[in-house]
This record gives C-alpha cells, sequence and structure tokens, in this order.
C-alpha cells in the first residue's frame, strides 16, 4: 500500500470498499481517485469485486486460459465456459459481455488484448480499442461501476507504462463525454501495475 498521499473525501472511501467488497473491510482503503471521483485506483484480486461489471483479459477463442483469465473462470463457474463457447470468439481489440454466473459483478467484458510484438503492429491502437468497446458495452448494458484489471500487461508482454498510459487515457476520455459508467476502477494485481498507476494518476 502506497501511503502519504492525501485524497479528500476519505469517508467515501472507506464507505466504496464496504459497499464494492465488504467482507474486507481493513485490508486496504483505494486511495486514488481522479476524474470527480469517477476513476478509483486498488490493488486488489478483480474476481472479488461487487461492481456491475468486471473486463477479462481474454483470447480470442475466449476459452479461459491462465492470468486474470484463470483467475475468473474458477471464480464465474462451470456455466462461463458455456456461455463463451456460444460467442464464437472475439476479435483482437474487441470486447463480448457474458453474465457474471457465480461471480459478485452482475456481468463479465470479455476483452481481447493485443500480443505485445515489438511495437510495430498497431499494439497501442489494439489496446486503446480494448478500452473504449468495453466502455461501450457497459454503457450499453446500464453498466453503472466496471473494473479494468492491465490488459495484455502479463502473459500477451506488453509494456506495463505504456499500457497504464494508454488505459488511464482511453478512459477519461471516454468519461468526459459519457456520463456513465459512474465509477472506473482500475484494479492491479502486481506492484509494479500499482505503482504505475498511482503515479499517473496522481500526476494527472
Ligand atoms: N485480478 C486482477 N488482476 C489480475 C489477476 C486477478 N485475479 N490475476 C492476474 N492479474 P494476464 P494478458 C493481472 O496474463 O497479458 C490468458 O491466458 C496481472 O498481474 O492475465 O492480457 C488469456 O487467456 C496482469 O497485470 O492477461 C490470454 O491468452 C494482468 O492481470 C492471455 O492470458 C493481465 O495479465 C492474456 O494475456
Amino acid at each position: 500500500m502506497v501511503s502519504g498521499f492525501v485524497v479528500p473525501g476519505l469517508e467515501f472511501l472507506v464507505f466504496l470498499k464496504m459497499t464494492i467488497r465488504p467482507n474486507i473491510i481493513n485490508q486496504y482503503i483505494p486511495n486514488i481517485m481522479k476524474q470527480n471521483s469517477r476513476i478509483i485506483l486498488i490493488r486488489d484480486d478483480i474476481t472479488k469485486l461487487n461492481v456491475d461489471a468486471i473486463v477479462n483479459a481474454a483470447n480470442r477463442k475466449l476459452a479461459g486460459g491462465g492470468g486474470v483469465d484463470g483467475a475468473i473462470h474458477r471464480a464465474a463457474g462451470p456455466e462461463l465456459p458455456e456461455a463463451c463457447r456460444k460467442l464464437d470468439g472475439c476479435p483482437t481489440g474487441s470486447a463480448k459481455l457474458t453474465s457474471g454466473f457465480n461471480l459478485p459483478a452482475k456481468y463479465i467484458i470479455h476483452a481481447v488484448g493485443p500480443v505485445w510484438r515489438g511495437g510495430n503492429s498497431k499494439e497501442s491502437e489494439i489496446l486503446e480499442s480494448c478500452y473504449k468497446i468495453s466502455l461501450e458495452i457497459a454503457v450499453q448494458n446500464d453498466v453503472s461501476s466496471i473494473a479494468f484489471p492491465n490488459i495484455s500487461t502479463g502473459i500477451y508482454g506488453f509494456p506495463k507504462r505504456e499500457a497504464a498510459e494508454i488505459a488511464i487515457n482511453t478512459v477519461s476520455s471516454f468519461l468526459e463525454k459519457s456520463k456513465q459508467p459512474t465509477q472506473v476502477f482500475f484494479v492491479c494485481f502486481d506492484e509494479d501495475n500499482y505503482k504505475l498507476y498511482y503515479e499517473l494518476l496522481r500526476n494527472k
């Protein structure tokens, strides 16, 4: 946990913490909020969050896998692969919606990020598209609160700083133009990503 940054509205953050993950109140308090409190940075396991939708870092077959995809499939239960099969895959840079099944979240938005191939294969545009299309799907489905993992920064090897900048800029631009979603959580699992997001959001 990074400390020493004064955040306005701490009481609200504690309330928020209880709302999104009621079982573990004291483990952390989300500690950065931006864009009039609509962007919130937390370090947690995305499968535990009680939000309207969580985003999955999926593959084109929507077949499940390792990383956050594996964690989501384990937590959502056996109905999820069945629902994914019916979607018949998803192009890279796009996203598709399923129910959250056994998750606290109502929906899962499966976004397929780019594999990093050195930076000259439109990786940045494709990653931006993942965030944008996920947000569009959220709006179409009345999702008020959505949580993003750090798409493509694990097994797919996208450089973390560049990915964090793309994620933050894309979400910020979207929120400037759209009243929904009202809350966007950036959920970091590893320390590197958490520190990067913290630094980028604090300086924004
Ligand atoms: N909650 C939140 N974030 C997590 C969790 C979790 N429970 N577990 C890992 N992360 P990755 P990718 C973070 O590899 O790079 C799969 O096999 C992790 O720290 O999950 O987009 C798919 O099927 C990292 O920052 O996704 C695809 O084939 C971030 O999630 C492929 O991996 C993304 O890492 C997708 O690779």
